[in-house]
């Protein structure tokens, strides 16, 4: 078990041990880590804090705003814009990088998040979350501009996500393995309660969404095909499938006792690479589960090594336990 220290007190340790989290990188952390707590009080008010349903507006994803998006949105801004720690943002929730405003010092990281990931799930009180990733300001020069923040994932200072559930809960790594925080409501602090977290390496279950599989490339049909035939198929054994549509409630759950989560290419946008966005949510959730011993590919390479070309790029996931992530991602390679 680990010890029930606080989030700055971990940093501190952290800092002291392996020398990677500079003051201001530990601020960054704790500035996030505190609008998340924010973030958590307006989602767990509910209809109570007339924060339910949609704001009548869309993203440059075209995807309908909920009224907790813009929230979320707007609280990860303002935490962050003071403290010198942070050069520009970038999220899913805006067209463009939000650069911070002359009035506040420059800092040396850029930060990039999903606001409020699966925000289908707002209305109907399933878990919803933050996902956030930090990079370093590359050069020294003044200007930034979108260019900066198109660096691979392996490039990240940081990554985490706050999984707004029956707890609330921060899972954050700097490059020195997985670390989980629960929201202590009492006390208002985020106390480990995990630490060096490891995704085993086999699993019994998938995480995908069923309804697409006639649109899927025959190595994804071929994977789960197998899957489902059991243990009188191919891999001779039973599997479960899991599907919430929040990737932070999937990606949670393999964190927590394996599996693999699936979000492929389908034939109906065969243009897009997948739905889901490369630097602010695919880079984090692969930082963190390679740091817990797990993999992540698009099917053909790591997804850390994806040298991004957009902002809001799209791209196709798997990950999660190693030994399935490798099978799925040979099927892939395999098929040319
Ligand atoms: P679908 C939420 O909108 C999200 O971006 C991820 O959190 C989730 O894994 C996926 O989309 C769900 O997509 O097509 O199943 O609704």
């Amino acid at each position: 078990m680990a010890r029930r220290i606080s989030l700055t007190q971990y940093l501190v340790e952290q800092q002291r041990e392996h020398g990677h989290i500079p003051a201001e990188l530990r601020l960054l952390i704790e500035v996030v880590a505190r609008a998340c707590k924010t973030i958590a009080i307006s989602v767990n008010k509910g209809a109570l804090g007339e924060v339910l349903g949609s704001a009548g507006t869309e993203n440059i994803q075209g995807e309908v705003q909920k009224k907790l998006d813009i929230i979320a949105n707007e609280v990860l801004i303002e935490a962050n814009e003071w403290g010198g720690h942070l050069a520009a943002m970038a999220s899913e929730e805006m067209d463009s990088i939000h650069l911070v405003p002359n009035r506040y010092p420059q800092g040396e990281y850029l930060l990039l998040f999903d606001p409020l990931d699966g925000s289908s799930n707002i209305d109907v009180n399933v878990s919803i979350g933050t996902i956030f990733s930090v990079l370093r300001k590359v050069g020294h020069h003044r200007g930034i501009s979108e260019q900066d923040f198109l660096q691979a994932g392996r490039a990240q200072a940081a990554a985490g996500y706050c999984i707004f559930g029956p707890q609330s809960m921060l899972v954050l790594t700097v490059g020195e393995g997985v670390a989980v925080f629960t929201l202590d409501r009492e006390m208002g602090s985020w106390v480990l309660t995990a630490d060096r977290v490891q995704v085993p390496a086999d699993t019994r279950e998938f995480a995908i969404n069923m309804s697409n599989m006639r649109h899927w490339a025959a190595p994804m049909r071929r994977y789960v095909d197998e899957c489902l035939a059991g243990q009188e198929g191919p891999r001779g054994k039973d599997f479960n499938m899991r599907w919430v549509a929040s990737m932070v409630a999937d990606v949670h759950r393999i964190l927590t006792r394996g599996g693999i989560f699936m979000y492929p290419w389908d034939k109906r946008e065969p243009d897009k690479p997948g739905k889901l966005r490369l630097l602010y949510e695919a880079n984090p959730m692969s930082f963190i589960v390679e740091q817990a011993g797990g993999m992540a590919t698009d099917g053909r390479q790591r997804i850390l090594d994806i040298v991004p070309t957009t902002l809001h790029q799209r791209v196709s996931v798997m990950l999660g336990s190693r030994n399935e992530v490798e099978r799925v991602t040979a099927y892939h390679r395999e098929a040319g």
